[in-house]
This record gives structure tokens, C-alpha cells and sequence, in this order.
């Protein structure tokens, strides 16, 4: 496939950033989402040299922090040999501009950045299509700000039809982009559907969870695999799927899936729908989350948030599945039992827990396996 007509702006590499959060609508949760967004930063390839908040006063429409953050802001990119801002919270893009103006930087938000890494962490050609089709869908409305950028990239003879101003041009060159690439994305789907139908007969569980909670090191500790692992926000971006059979011959699949954030942006979550619907269309979804993370609460609803969003009726059931008790005492393991009757809890690096969790799934198995000869036994089904 051709590369887009436009780069698709990304935050620079390696290069100084201030990260910047509002207390507006989430006070309590500040820190900790900075600290996200400082992973996020750091996951990208940028430096961060600076955190600036604003914890009073209510959001600027016209450029989110009040008037004295803004010019505090603009005095630390200039101390702090700043080259770019990343907000903690989406922002219009009228917002971008007017900060872009007044702070003279380039300024980034939340969701750009969470698109920007799943570019680069991006593989194969369907993950490719999605990442693209979502940065171009984010793009779109933004395109008056990138006004300077398009000037340089799409001036040549023929690209501007009767009458269209170079604005209209780009837009009509990103739309037709974004509907090319919604083709070859269904193109791409069709190709996997009879693989899909093969796989609707065995038993399927599917990893999802958190960014980080440490799903594909379950998963490899499972199904003795070799799935990429890396202390960093999404790590894995397309499922994979590997056969797990018992001594006794059951047979599991199991699916590992791309993680979820909080605020994960929604053109991502559309153009991935597919690859996530066919990924979490098992039998039973394991809902894996890092107990020892103070904010695991937030992080079981942001997941849930996302797959009341996908999910279609009758969803699988769900198994609570708390990783990483190596890092908890006691007490602290028997409280998660007591919050969350029925829960799993494991640690994939030190295996407490996964063969318990391997033969529950071997033992859910052998039970459909049962349950679908009786089905199929059945005159009328036949
Ligand atoms: N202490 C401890 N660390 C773990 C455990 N499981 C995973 N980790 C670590 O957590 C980090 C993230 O693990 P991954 O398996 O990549 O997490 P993931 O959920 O697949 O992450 P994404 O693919 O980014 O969504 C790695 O540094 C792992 O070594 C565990 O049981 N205990
Ligand atoms: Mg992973």
C-alpha cells in the first residue's frame, strides 16, 4: 500500500517534554495519572523534564489552563529546554492552536500520544491499517491547525481540484484515504474468517486487561510461549493464539490481546473493533489485573468501560484474574479473595497459582467439550 499523503504529526523523539494535568475532573487521581502519562511519554521516546498542574480553578475553553498557568507553563518549557507540552487530557483543537500560539511548542494530548505509540509498536498490516485509519480519523477535524505542515507536503500540480482552497484539497485527500483504508481492513477480515470458523469449535479463554498487568507473561507461563513481554505501556498490539493441550488431551485456546488505558481513544477502540471482537469472542475472558497496583480499581473499570463498548450479547463469562501476588502479603492476598469472590489469583513469574489456573481451564474444557457432543447428539441439531 502507498504511504498516506501526510505524516500524520508525531511527538518528537527523544526530545525534552513537560507533561502538564488538570485537577478539573479527576483531583484525586492527579498524581497517579501523571505518573501514566509519564510512562506514556517515556514509552514514546520522550524525556520528560517537567510536570506542571493546575489544581484549582475550572477548565479554560479556549486553552485549558487559566491565563497564569499558561504563562508559568511557557516560562518552564523555556528553562527546561522544552521542545513539546503533552496534556494529560484530551484537547480540542481549538485548544491546540491557541496553546500552540501562545506557548510556541508544540503541543500533544493524551490520545495523540496513545495513537503515537501504537504506530510505532504497530506490526503487522492489519495493525498497521487500524493505527492509520485512527490517527488519520483523529486528524481530520484538526487539519485547519496543521495548516503550515500541509502547505510544504501536498502543493503539486493536479492534487487541487477546480476551485478548492488547499484546506479542502487535504481534507478531501485524508477522506479518501480513510475510505481506502477501511476497504482494505474489510479486505483483511474476510481473509481470517474461515480461520475463525475453525477455531468456533474448540474451547477459547482470552487474556484482556490493563496495559501492563502482565497478560502476556501469563500467557507465556500458560501456554509455555514466547510472547513479547516489556515493563512498558502496550507491549503486545496484536492478539496472538496458541494451542494449550493437557496430559489428558483437553485442548485450550488461548488468545492474548492489546491492553487497555484509561481515556484510551475512542478512533482507536473503533478501528481496532474487529481484531478485539474476534480476540475476546472466547468461551471465557480472564480479566487480568496487576493487584499490587494501587490503582487496580480504576483499572478493572476502565477495562470493563471498554468492553461494555465491544461487547455484544451474550457476553462470555468473565473470571477475575489477579496477577503479580508476589508482590502482596497475606493479608493483602486474603482482602482480593474477600472483594472478589471466586477471583484467581497468580503470579506469572513465579508460577504460584498458573497450573491451577491451566487445569480449571483444561477441566472448563472437558466440560464444553461435553456439553457440545450432547448438543450436536441431539436429533434436531443434527
Ligand atoms: N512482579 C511481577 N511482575 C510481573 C508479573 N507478571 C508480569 N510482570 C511484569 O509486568 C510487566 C508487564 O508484563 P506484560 O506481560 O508485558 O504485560 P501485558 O499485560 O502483556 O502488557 P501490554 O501488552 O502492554 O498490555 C513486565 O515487566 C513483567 O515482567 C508477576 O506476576 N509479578
Ligand atoms: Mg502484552
Amino acid at each position: 500500500m502507498k504511504a498516506a499523503p501526510f505524516d500524520v504529526p508525531r511527538p518528537p523523539r527523544n526530545e525534552n517534554c513537560v507533561i502538564v494535568g488538570h485537577a478539573g475532573r479527576e483531583k484525586e487521581y492527579l498524581d497517579r495519572s501523571m505518573d501514566e502519562l509519564a510512562l506514556l511519554a517515556d514509552t514514546a521516546g520522550a524525556k520528560v523534564v517537567e510536570r506542571v498542574v493546575q489544581r484549582r480553578g475550572s477548565i479554560h475553553p479556549a486553552t485549558f489552563l487559566g491565563k497564569g498557568k499558561v504563562e508559568e507553563l511557557k516560562q518552564i518549557l523555556s528553562d527546561r529546554d522544552a521542545e513539546v507540552c503533552i496534556f494529560d487530557d484530551d484537547l480540542s483543537p481549538a485548544q491546540v492552536r491557541n496553546l500552540e500560539k501562545l506557548l510556541e511548542r508544540k503541543v500533544i494530548d493524551r490520545s495523540e500520544l496513545i495513537l503515537d505509540i501504537f504506530a510505532k509498536r504497530a506490526r503487522t498490516r492489519e495493525s498497521r491499517l487500524q493505527v492509520e485509519l485512527a490517527q488519520l480519523e483523529y486528524t481530520l477535524p484538526r487539519l485547519t491547525g496543521m495548516w503550515k505542515h500541509l502547505e510544504r507536503q501536498a502543493g503539486g500540480i493536479g492534487t487541487r481540484g477546480p476551485g478548492e482552497t488547499q484546506l479542502e484539497t487535504d481534507k478531501r485527500l485524508v477522506r479518501e484515504r480513510i475510505a481506502r483504508l477501511k476497504e482494505a481492513l474489510k479486505s483483511v477480515e474476510r481473509e481470517r474468517e474461515t480461520q475463525r470458523d475453525r477455531r468456533r469449535r474448540e474451547y477459547r479463554a482470552a487474556l484482556v486487561g490493563y496495559t501492563n498487568a502482565g497478560k502476556s507473561t501469563l500467557f507465556n507461563a500458560l501456554a509455555k510461549a514466547d510472547v513479547f513481554v516489556e515493563n512498558r505501556l502496550f507491549a503486545t498490539l496484536d492478539s496472538t493464539t496458541r494451542q494449550m493441550v493437557s496430559a489428558m488431551r483437553e485442548m485450550v485456546l488461548l488468545t492474548d490481546t492489546v491492553g487497555f488505558i484509561r481515556k484510551l481513544p475512542h478512533h482507536l477502540v473503533a478501528s481496532f473493533h474487529s481484531t478485539l471482537v474476534e480476540a475476546i469472542e472466547a468461551d471465557v475472558l480472564l480479566h487480568v489485573t496487576d493487584a499490587s497496583d494501587p490503582d487496580r480499581a480504576r483499572h478493572i473499570r476502565a477495562v470493563d468501560d471498554v468492553l461494555d463498548k465491544i461487547l455484544t450479547e451474550p457476553r462470555p463469562p468473565r473470571l477475575m484474574v489477579f496477577n503479580k501476588a508476589d508482590r502482596l502479603d497475606e493479608d493483602a492476598i486474603a482482602a482480593l479473595r474477600a472483594e472478589f469472590e471466586g477471583c484467581i489469583v497468580v503470579s506469572a513469574v513465579s508460577g504460584e497459582g498458573v497450573a491451577e489456573l491451566r487445569q480449571m481451564l483444561y477441566a472448563n474444557s472437558a466440560l464444553n467439550a461435553a456439553s457440545k457432543r450432547g448438543v450436536t447428539a441431539r436429533p434436531e441439531a443434527i
